[in-house]
């Protein structure tokens, strides 16, 4: 290893195989929390170190502490789960957890709040339902997405098939988990038997993401990930290969011009038999041609942006000794999820559920946990977690329809939200998130409460309009791809994007900055009575706000910053 390599590098160098001390450190009694190196090591585990934050002022004054706590992230390959595996993470997140569970915007569950001593307990009941939560975080391939399509199911098998085909050729082969959580044993021979065929030991330089997508719906946002494969179909509905995509991510850091969210470029067409062996070479591609020294540019977008496309694609196929065709058409027409009932091929019906930003807990007057653990006893089908943090009651026979609903309904799982709510999403932020500078999903119900009263006014309460909320730049609700994109800056301040495409084929732009509340609503107000008056037939609130000059449309790669905050710089129209 080279001298100017980054500090994580020399720590996964170092972990023979993702262990370092963290064995030790989970018996270490005297601190909840676990050393640095560890921290960055049990990520790849599935794990953050992170303590709340409301109670960081208090804990400092009084002396002690933070109060530190584990997130724990399931690998949940296309979000689909068993009914009693429901029941296990809605278990364990009661017991050891917070009491809530969170679905992401990856298709899994996140639990918060679980403490150094609860960590094995949680993990061994997690893999008591076969389900683990390696890989789920860290410098590796993370959850593989897959398409939410009730409504067709045998392209949906074909999908969710190759999503969990590559979840599984991509997963670490390192016994670290085992023996750390699982109390399994060292393996003889120890390090020199292991064998990571895929990554080495160091890994991949940063993290990685698949997405499986199945048009016309582009739920999983496939643009915005490293790796992408787009479901070509025959005239029969069954799938005959994939336009891969490759380069797209959506981190950046306020004011670092160098960082900036892309979106994927379509590499070429290939058949089934190909997706696997082409999802290996991206990956040792990237391994081998990423940026190991900094990591703010260590994304497969900034390899692909520094190396050119063409050059990428001929080492990919040299390395999976395939030769793409060239793309095939697709059109893609949402993001969102399609609410209610839907019918499968085979006549069993799938129920999408609102669940607002994700976050699945009992309130006054709307008892969801409890509703949804009520629908797992009875519900003999799956349950699919969408890449909009919703749930998807899926293969519901008839008999069971009514009883289903009912129990949702009453929960308010299913009650008529404005078009503006039911295609929000919301990241994590305070109080958890290490990283967050303002609220989010605290916060932003407040703020479509106040946004649905400007859009009754408007007559748009009906319109479906994308808007999603991060408590900072690094992108986690994917926020440069909503119609209205708003990124926290500071506490209680929001930058405002506007003008992404609706089908999440283009990126929004910077329109103004360092927003509060008021600001906020003073911004949009004036947008939305323009839309209502002024907009074409069908045309969504994104595409207008570029038509009519309010924002600069975005291209690909580092345009992203170009001709940023029209309002600032006095609007174009
Ligand atoms: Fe994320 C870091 C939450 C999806 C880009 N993300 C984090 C951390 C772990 C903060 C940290 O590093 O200390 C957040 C934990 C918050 C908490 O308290 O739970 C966090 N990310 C989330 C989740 C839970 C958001 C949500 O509300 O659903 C999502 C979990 C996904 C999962 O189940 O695997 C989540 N994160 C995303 C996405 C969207 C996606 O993957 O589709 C992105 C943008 C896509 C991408 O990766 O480019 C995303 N998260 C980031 C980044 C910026 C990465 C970059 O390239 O710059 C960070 C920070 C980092 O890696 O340095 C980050
Ligand atoms: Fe935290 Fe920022 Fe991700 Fe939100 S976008 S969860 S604040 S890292």
């Amino acid at each position: 290893m080279t001298d100017d390599v980054s500090r994580n590098e020399r720590i996964k160098e170092a972990s023979d195989y993702l262990r370092g001390t963290l064995a030790d450190g989970l018996r270490e009694e005297i601190t909840g929390a676990i050393i640095e190196d560890d921290a960055q090591l049990v990520k790849f585990h599935g794990m953050y170190l992170q303590d709340d934050r409301d109670l960081r002022p208090e804990r400092t004054r009084k002396k002690m502490e933070k109060a530190f706590a584990f997130m724990i992230r399931v690998r949940i390959p296309g979000g689909v789960l068993t009914p009693r595996q429901w029941l296990a993470l809605d278990g364990v997140a009661r017991v050891y957890g917070n009491g809530t569970m969170r679905l992401t915007t990856r298709q899994t569950v996140q639990l918060h709040g679980v403490i150094k001593s609860n960590l094995k307990a949680t993990l061994k009941t997690i893999d008591a339902v076969l389900l683990s939560s390696i890989a789920a975080c860290g410098d590796i391939n993370r959850n593989v997405m897959c398409n939410v399509l009730p409504e067709q199911s045998r392209a949906h098998t074909a999908a969710i098939e190759l999503a969990r085909s590559i979840s599984d050729h991509l997963l670490p082969r390192t016994p670290a988990y085992r023996e750390i959580w699982l109390d399994g044993e060292r393996i003889a021979g120890g390090e020199e038997e292991v064998v990571e065929p895929i990554y080495g030991k160091t890994y991949l330089p940063r993290k990685f993401k698949v997405v499986v997508a199945v048009p016309p719906s582009n739920d999983v946002d496939v643009f915005a990930h490293d790796l992408g494969y787009i479901a070509i179909a025959d005239a029969s509905g069954d799938i005959v290969g994939w336009n891969v995509t490759v380069g797209g991510g959506m981190g950046m850091t306020h004011g670092e011009k160098d960082t900036y969210p892309r979106t994927a470029d379509i590499m070429g067409f290939c058949t089934n038999s190909d997706a696997v062996k082409i999802a290996e070479a991206v990956v040792t591609v990237q391994r081998d041609w990423g940026d190991r020294k900094n990591r703010k540019h260590a994304r497969l977008k900034y390899t692909i942006e520094d190396r050119g496309l063409d050059t990428f694609r001929a080492e990919v196929e040299r390395r999976a000794g395939v030769k793409f065709a060239m793309p095939e058409p697709f059109a893609f027409t949402s993001t969102g999820d399609r609410y209610g009932w839907s019918e499968g091929i085979d006549g069993r019906g799938h129920l999408t559920l609102f669940v607002q930003n994700g976050r699945v807990h009992d309130v006054a007057g709307a008892a969801q946990q409890a509703a949804l653990r009520a629908i797992a006893h009875v519900h003999e089908g799956e349950f699919r977690i969408t890449p909009n943090q919703n749930l998807v009651i899926a293969n519901v026979p008839t008999i069971q329809q009514a009883e289903i609903e009912r129990i949702a309904r009453d929960a308010g799982l299913l009650a008529p939200w404005s078009g503006l709510r039911r295609n929000s999403v919301a990241c994590v932020a305070l109080p958890t998130c290490g990283l967050a500078l303002a609220e989010s999903e605290r916060y932003l119900p407040d703020l479509l409460t106040a946004l649905d009263e400007r859009l009754a006014a408007y007559g748009l309460s009906a319109d479906d309009i994308v808007i999603r909320m991060t408590g900072c730049p690094n992108g986690c609700a994917r926020p440069y791809l909503a119609e209205i994109g708003l990124v926290g800056k500071g506490p209680g301040r929001y930058n405002l994007y506007l003008g992404a495409a609706f089908n999440g084929s283009r990126m929004n732009k910077l329109y103004a900055e360092d927003l509060d509340h008021a600001g906020i609503i003073a911004s949009l107000d004036p947008l939305f009575a323009a839309y209502a008056s002024e907009r074409q037939k069908g045309e969504r609130f994104g595409d207008f706000t570029v038509r009519a000059g309010f924002v600069a449309a975005t291209g690909n790669g580092a345009d992203f910053h170009a001709n940023a905050g029209s309002q600032q710089q006095g609007a174009t129209r």
